[in-house]
């Protein structure tokens, strides 16, 4: 059996599986990226919930593991060298990727092509996306002054066009093959235009492609699962 009591997040967030990827998490765009490829990869894990109406990733105990203080989180109890905690979620996807042998390129050229989309998710779609939410729905959308949320919708309508470009010849990011690319962009677009409801702001109905493949991400059974955890 595992032993975490090193990991000062397990006395908030008790293991009753210690043998199991820890996950803290909640369903965000940023959370779910997790909770799906978990699902996607039929890894064995214990999702813990991280309550921000508690303020739980201000703890000390989660901060522990993330200084950052910010969902998502692993604990992998079953690291190469032993147990591994892990923050940002790129780098769980890349982490999770090849412990699970799967939703990564076996080529090194292919890896890199689905690092590159896996960054341009975290250094542009999340950030930027996450501003016109800010500016559109909470609350920045009383500024007076709308030129920062034009700016950020103005970016946020230039990588939907990247990404629509992209997807004009291929099924998924990559082309054929699903990966942690999608995992890590499609949650993001969900977002955009459900929960954020940006969607007639960014014009989204001319990203025929990407809405294609929304559809196809969010039909995936795997997807579902992991969009409602932690419940
Ligand atoms: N770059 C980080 C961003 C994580 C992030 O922003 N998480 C949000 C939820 S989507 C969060 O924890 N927000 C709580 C807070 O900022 O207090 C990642 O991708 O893991």
């Amino acid at each position: 059996m595992a032993d975490l009591s090193a990991f000062p997040v397990t006395s908030k967030w008790p293991a009753r599986h210690p043998e199991r990827i820890q996950l803290y998490s909640l369903p965000t765009p940023n959370g779910v990226k997790v909770s799906i490829m978990l699902e996607e990869c039929d890894l064995p894990y214990e999702a813990h919930r991280v309550s921000f109406d508690a303020a739980d990733q201000t703890s000390p105990e989660f901060r522990s593991l993330n200084p950052n203080g910010k969902i998502p989180a692993i604990l992998d109890p079953n690291g190469p060298e032993g147990p591994l905690p892990l923050f940002e979620s790129g780098a769980i996807l890349v982490y999770l990727a090849g412990k699970a042998g799967n939703f990564m390129p076996q080529t090194v050229h292919g890896k890199y092509e689905a690092l590159q989309w896996v960054m341009f998710q975290m250094g542009g779609i999340g950030p930027m996306f996450g501003q016109v939410g800010f500016f559109s729905k909470f609350a920045g959308k009383d500024y007076d002054d709308k030129r920062p949320r034009d700016r950020y919708v103005s970016e946020a309508k230039r990588l939907l066009g990247v990404l629509d470009g992209q997807l004009a010849t291929r099924s998924w990011i990559l082309g054929s093959d699903y990966s942690i690319a999608d995992i890590a962009t499609f949650p993001w677009i969900r977002n955009l235009v459900g929960f954020y409801g940006a969607g007639e702001l960014v014009g989204f109905d001319q990203f025929t492609n990407v809405k294609r493949v929304l559809e196809t991400f969010l039909a995936r059974p795997g997807v579902q699962r992991g969009l409602t955890i932690p419940g």
